[in-house]
């Protein structure tokens, strides 16, 4: 049976592809988008893929995973370092969760060395390009079966 997977992208995950592409790649995030559908379908997990810039709206989407959907990839961008508030509605949500940086946080600047959403993960993809979201899938569908 298909499962579901909530695929939440942050601020700014929107212009990817379009601008910085030395840090971030020249894939756009609707690639990204394609790439999830086209592994989920091999694996058996169908990808509701979203990117938001608000905070709350990132949150909402949370609350409604966890009526639907069986886990959570999430990219949090720049609120990674700053929402408690993200943290507490991950807290909220009983399945797998895990998190995607698509640069390596840990070899720039000290302030996104910390993630209050790490506290909550099961894991975490950083420095692993877009591929990140590939990976995560495919342990999101081993813990998931
Ligand atoms: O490496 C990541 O995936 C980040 O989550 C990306 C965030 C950054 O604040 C985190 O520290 C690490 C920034 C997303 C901005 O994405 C852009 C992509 C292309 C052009 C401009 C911004």
């Amino acid at each position: 049976m298909t499962k579901l997977v909530y695929v939440l992208n942050g601020p700014n995950l929107n212009l990817l592809g379009k601008r910085q592409p030395e840090i971030y790649g020249y894939d756009t995030l609707k690639d990204v988008e394609a790439d999830c559908a086209k592994l989920g379908s091999k694996l058996g997990i169908e990808c509701q893929f979203k990117q938001s810039n608000h905070e709350g709206q990132i949150i909402d989407w949370i609350h409604e995973a966890r009526q639907e959907a069986a886990g959570i990839i999430i990219n949090p961008g720049a609120f990674t370092h700053t929402s408690v508030a993200i943290l507490d509605a991950l807290n909220a949500f009983d399945g797998p969760v895990f998190e995607v940086h698509i640069s390596n946080v840990h070899k720039r600047e000290s302030f996104r060395h910390h993630s209050y959403v790490s506290l909550r993960a099961d894991g975490v993809m950083a420095g692993f390009g877009v591929e990140g979201y590939q990976l995560a899938l495919r342990r999101m569908a081993s813990v998931i079966k």
